[in-house]
């Protein structure tokens, strides 16, 4: 790094943050201002990750340099491998203000809350700019939730549809006559399933070759599988990967959205998590290219609307508006640390087993992995919250504090209390049989609860349903499966307690 003379703007790029079109490049002038973007140890080792996800992040990061230089914009880039790098965003902000002594420095707000602390400290004060990208920005979200003291997804997502006008029509009514399509939407897989397509193949480059082999230099110890990096990485592959969505998965992702099969971590969903993330695509132009295709089916187009407009927005509303105190929010006291088959898969249950494999593998499980067999494990188990989004973090390519926090602590673990979902997503073996193939080749049965063959989350299920009555039984959205509860006799709930006492024991 070396000084060329006063700058005007130093623009710092943060590793989600790959737009050349964000708030931070407005009015950039090539002539008198640059950009900053560091590769710092901090981000790499605050929580141990995914030898693919540190690929990830980081050969993206080094593309974008190269895109903005063919945009003919200056870029100092910091290396994780420069030896005069100093490892963390201060120090290294500070080097670059001192070297170039810019009038302003300006950054887009951070979509992590630890992150957006340090900048906020720093001794000389950022320009930071709100994030665009989001189609609710922060300030409106906190306005709609003044109006909606006790706010759900589903009024958000119909506020969010009426203000953009997605999949409405003219007369201000929802295409389709209806807000929802859920009905449709969660078949599993029978026995003349249709085929699955394959992803698109994404080659290395020399670029992405050189940070896989660094990474695995450098991290060698670190959790997860890394040969290929087969992600999109580049803004043109991000888009390949959208196109390639819209034409061959989106028409069944609403059909086999709630679905699960063993060996296959990809099935109909999009894997546009990363790039959305990293904002190499933006929310707007995802939802375009969907709605765009006249052969998608309204089912298929409104379950995949749902999830970037409602549940991608709501989020990131719920975690800017509740942290910091959300990220210490257990209201059902789970104590637990996260059990060692989180990084191994070495498991006898098969359902986990296949979903931790899809993690160790691909930095990747889709929602019902993550739902109903990961977060649902850890949470029937009773798995400090935090600490399940501490694992998620670690180890998924796709995840950003805002959020990984908000869907783990939140949406799987209930820590909120019902901030995000209106009952725990709790549930035994037997959704799991009737979602997946898993069961019919497992050693445990997923209708049993006491037993040498018992299911350990049928076990476990009514376990918590017991444990935690005093709190959830007067919650209605959960009244059959307390009804259910209540046909057990006193000494079968026994039984149970036993049995889940030494599942609990044998996984800590
Ligand atoms: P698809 O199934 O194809 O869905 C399309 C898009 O909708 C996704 O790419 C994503 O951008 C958006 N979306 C869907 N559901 C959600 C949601 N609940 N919250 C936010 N966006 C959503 N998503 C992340 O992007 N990063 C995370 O760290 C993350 N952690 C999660 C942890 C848990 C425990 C759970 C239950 C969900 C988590 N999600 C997270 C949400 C969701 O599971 C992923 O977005 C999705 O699995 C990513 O795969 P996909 O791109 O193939 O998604
Ligand atoms: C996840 C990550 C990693 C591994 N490394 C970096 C990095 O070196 N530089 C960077 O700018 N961002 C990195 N990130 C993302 C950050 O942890 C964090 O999510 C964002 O800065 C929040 O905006
Ligand atoms: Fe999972 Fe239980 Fe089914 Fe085995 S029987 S695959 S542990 S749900």
């Amino acid at each position: 790094m070396s000084s060329k003379g006063r700058l005007r703007h130093l623009v710092i790029v943060l590793g989600d943050q790959l737009d050349a079109n964000s708030a931070a490049f407005d009015g950039f002038d090539p002539h008198r201002d640059a950009v900053l973007q560091m590769e710092v140890l901090e981000e790499a080792a605050y929580i141990v990750q995914h030898k693919l996800r540190l690929a990830y992040f980081f050969a993206s990061m080094r593309h974008f340099r190269e895109e903005l230089g063919a945009l003919g914009r200056r870029v100092y880039y910091v290396s994780i491998d420069d030896p005069a790098n100093t490892g963390a965003f201060e120090t290294e902000i500070a080097r670059a203000q001192h070297a170039f002594d810019p009038e302003r420095t300006i950054v887009l707000e951070p979509g992590d809350w630890r992150v957006a602390e340090k900048l906020r400290r720093l001794p000389q004060p950022l320009e930071i700019r709100s994030d665009r990208h989001f189609l609710c920005s922060r300030s409106e979200f906190a306005a709609f939730i003044a109006d909606h003291p006790r706010p759900i997804l589903e009024t958000f997502y119909r506020y969010m549809r009426k203000k953009t006008g997605i999949l409405m029509d003219r007369y201000g009514k929802p295409i389709g006559g209806a807000w929802n399509f859920d009905a449709e939407n969660r078949k599993s897989f029978g026995k003349s399933s249709p085929a699955i397509p394959s992803l698109p193949a994404q080659k290395m480059d020399a670029i992405t070759i050189e940070v896989r082999d660094l990474v695995l230099k450098r991290f060698a110890e670190n959790p997860g599988k890394l040969e290929d990096v087969d992600l999109p990485i580049t803004r043109a592959q991000a888009i390949e990967q959208l196109n390639d969505f819209v034409s061959n998965r989106l028409p069944l992702f609403g059909t086999y959205q709630d679905a699960m099969r063993n060996g296959e971590p990809f099935l109909f969903h999009s894997r546009l998590s990363g790039p959305l993330n990293l904002h190499r695509l933006s929310p707007t132009e995802v939802m375009e290219a969907a709605l765009k295709n006249e052969a998608v089916p309204l089912n298929a187009l409104e379950g995949f609307v749902r999830q970037i407009l409602g549940w991608r927005e709501y989020v990131r509303g719920v975690y800017w508006q509740r942290m910091p105190q959300y990220a210490d929010e257990n209201v059902l006291g789970a104590h637990l640390p996260m059990p060692r088959i989180y990084w191994t898969g070495e498991t006898e249950m098969r359902c986990l087993a296949d979903a931790i494999a899809h993690t160790i593998e691909h930095a990747y499980a889709h929602h019902i992995e993550r739902l109903m067999i990961l977060g649902l494990f850890a949470m029937l188990l009773g798995v400090a919250p935090y600490e399940v989004h501490r694992w998620h973090m670690s180890m998924f390519w796709d995840a950003i504090d805002w959020v990984s926090l908000t869907n783990t602590l939140g949406m799987s673990q209930y820590g909120d209390g019902g901030a995000l979902a209106t009952k725990p997503y709790a549930a035994s073996g037997n959704y799991i049989d009737r979602m997946s193939d898993h069961c019919r080749n497992c050693r445990f049965d997923p209708s049993k609860s006491i037993g040498e063959d018992a299911c350990p989350f049928t076990t476990l299920y009514w376990n918590f349903l017991a444990k935690h009555r005093t709190r959830l039984s007067s919650n209605g959205r959960m009244r059959n499966q307390y009804l259910n509860l209540d046909r057990k006799d006193a000494s079968e709930l026994q039984a149970i307690r036993r049995q889940a006492d030494k599942i609990v024991t044998s996984m800590v």
